[in-house]
């Protein structure tokens, strides 16, 4: 791969149960394996004071209004946005399970008129955009049939098909918002193998990091 002074900055997204984690492990393993330095991150981050409340409500211990818990996970990834382009102008790859996109789609995805993509988008503007989010794509019901959704306020069918619209939304604009789609419905080692050619494409031809526009 060609030597890049920067880190990148590497999203992995999907449905609940689609195998971010999965994917997310095995993608930092090869690339440290590959002798880069990498820094692991995920969204929500539940061990601040912002991520703390929204595990409470994720867990159904407490309630939010739909526009409210929207802004305290957006606020949960500002918290994290220094240290993120601290770590790639160090040289640092970084690489994240969910970020801006579960934050836009998951929210829009409730349907409230008063709570569009658009407006879901807004608080993310500013944020440290990617050079690659990878969306592993399964079909709802294959990714319910692994085990079932687990007890988390967003894992029913309903919301899954929903959420998965909408990413199809996000990708048919104009510029796709990043997003290389993955079928995330076969074998581990198969995905693994495309999630690593989708990052190989953008290290070719690295963009410049820049914050998410309007
Ligand atoms: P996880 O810990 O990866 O299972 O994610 C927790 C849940 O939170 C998952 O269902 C996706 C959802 N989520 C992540 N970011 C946002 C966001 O910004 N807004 C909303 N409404 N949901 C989000
Ligand atoms: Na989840
Ligand atoms: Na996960």
């Amino acid at each position: 791969m060609a030597p890049l002074s920067r880190g990148m900055l590497i999203v992995i997204e999907g449905l609940d149960r689609a195998g971010k984690s999965t994917q997310h492990a095995r993608l930092c393993q090869s690339l440290e394996s590959q002798g880069r330095r990498v820094k692991r991150m995920r969204f929500p981050d539940r061990t601040t004071p912002i991520g703390k409340s929204i595990d409470a409500y994720l867990k159904g211990e407490s309630q939010q209004e739909d526009h409210v818990i929207h802004l305290l996970f957006s606020a949960n990834r500002w918290e994290a946005a220094a240290q993120i382009r601290n770590a790639i102008e160090e040289g640092t790859t970084v690489v994240i399970d969910r970020y801006y996109y579960s934050g836009i789609v998951y929210s829009a995805a409730k349907g409230k008129a008063d709570l569009s993509l658009k407006w879901a988008r807004d608080p993310e503007i500013g944020l440290p955009r990617p050079d690659v989010c990878v969306f592993l794509d399964i079909a709802p019901e294959a990714a319910a049939k692994r085990g079932g959704f687990g007890r988390e306020k967003y894992e029913t069918n309903a919301m899954q098909k929903r959420v998965r619209e909408l990413f199809y939304e996000l990708i048919a604009t104009s510029d796709g918002l990043d997003i290389c789609v993955v079928d995330a419905g076969r074998d581990v080692e198969e995905v693994e193998k495309d999630v690593m050619e989708r990052v190989k494409d953008v290290m070719k031809q690295p963009k410049m990091t820049q914050p998410l526009t309007e």
